[in-house]
């Protein structure tokens, strides 16, 4: 018979690996919550979300509706600790309001424990630019959570804005970025990776691990920069992790399938702003 005690283990919420997500549920747009649940899915991890923010299109359309779900957060959070969750990820991306930065925090210090791989990425900004309602204010509330990051995956703008650097358009040298990634480990990260970085006909991606030196990885640029990409790198990263997979691996496996989708993007002429569809490949992520 196919009790439990025959097949030796008990039910548990926590049988199967799991990631919690604190990120925005953005309709249309492919970015935060809708592509971190379809990519760690797709890589055979559970992926709960909690939404900081419900928007119907993301911030780079020129209209869109948002809710902010701050008020909504307690409540939520305190039936997953009533729950008994445990998770093998924390991953937190685009905040919908100030007072989210201290939630995410306690949420981190709650929920983590030795076994659990805590990705921040810090999304404010791309190009040499914040995204709509967000200040030099929000920029000192990420750094807070910097210290909190056993994995940074900021773009080459929000590596800037954290270290007090000042951004230039083109290609980086790698010394710039070896000065990045130390400013950004004496920020308190343990692991970096600072993701989509210009790099003339290539997208570079220079990943430090701790203690270790810079290592840049190249993939040929295809089309004109997408939407939602950080997005889907910070969730095959996260997944990865905690599939076991080392991060340069895991950057590589992640900048790959990122230009498959551009080429398929390109294809489909989808337009930008949409960001990249991903849906096409997931079958060979
Ligand atoms: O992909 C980053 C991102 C996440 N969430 C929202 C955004 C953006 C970038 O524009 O607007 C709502």
């Amino acid at each position: 018979m196919g009790t439990k005690k025959s097949r030796g283990m008990a039910y548990s919420h926590n049988n199967q690996k799991k990631i919690a997500v604190i990120n925005d549920f953005t309709g249309f747009g492919r970015c935060s919550l809708t592509v971190f649940l379809p990519i760690v899915s797709a890589l055979k991890v559970q992926c709960c979300a909690i939404p900081t923010a419900l928007l119907s299109a993301h911030t780079a359309y020129d209209e869109f509706y948002l809710r902010d779900c701050t008020a909504d957060l307690p409540p939520y959070i305190a039936n997953w600790k009533h729950l008994g969750l445990q998770f093998s990820g924390i991953a937190t991306g685009y905040f919908g309001s100030p007072a989210q930065f201290a939630i995410a925090k306690d949420f981190i210090a709650d929920f983590r424990s030795d076994n659990t791989l805590v990705l921040v990425d810090p999304v404010m900004a791309d190009d040499g630019v914040l995204y709509e309602g967000f200040t030099e204010k929000t920029c000192e509330r990420m750094r807070s959570l910097v210290p909190d990051a056993d994995l940074l995956t900021p773009n080459v703008t929000e590596a800037c804005l954290l270290t007090g650097t000042p951004y230039h358009e083109g290609s980086w040298r790698r010394r710039e970025l070896e000065v990045l990634t130390e400013q950004l480990a004496e920020l308190g990260a343990k692991n970096i990776v600072i993701t989509g970085i210009p790099a003339g006909t290539y997208v570079a991606n220079a990943c430090r691990e701790k203690g270790g030196d810079l290592q840049i990885f190249r993939t040929l640029r295809s089309g004109q920069p997408r939407s939602g990409t950080g997005d889907v790198f910070s969730a095959i990263l996260i997944a990865d992790a905690v599939n076991g997979r080392t991060l340069p691996d895991s950057v590589q496996h992640a900048a790959r399938f990122i230009q498959k989708c551009m080429i398929k993007s390109e294809e489909m002429k989808i337009p930008p702003e949409d960001g990249v569809c991903f849906e096409e490949l997931l079958d060979i992520l």
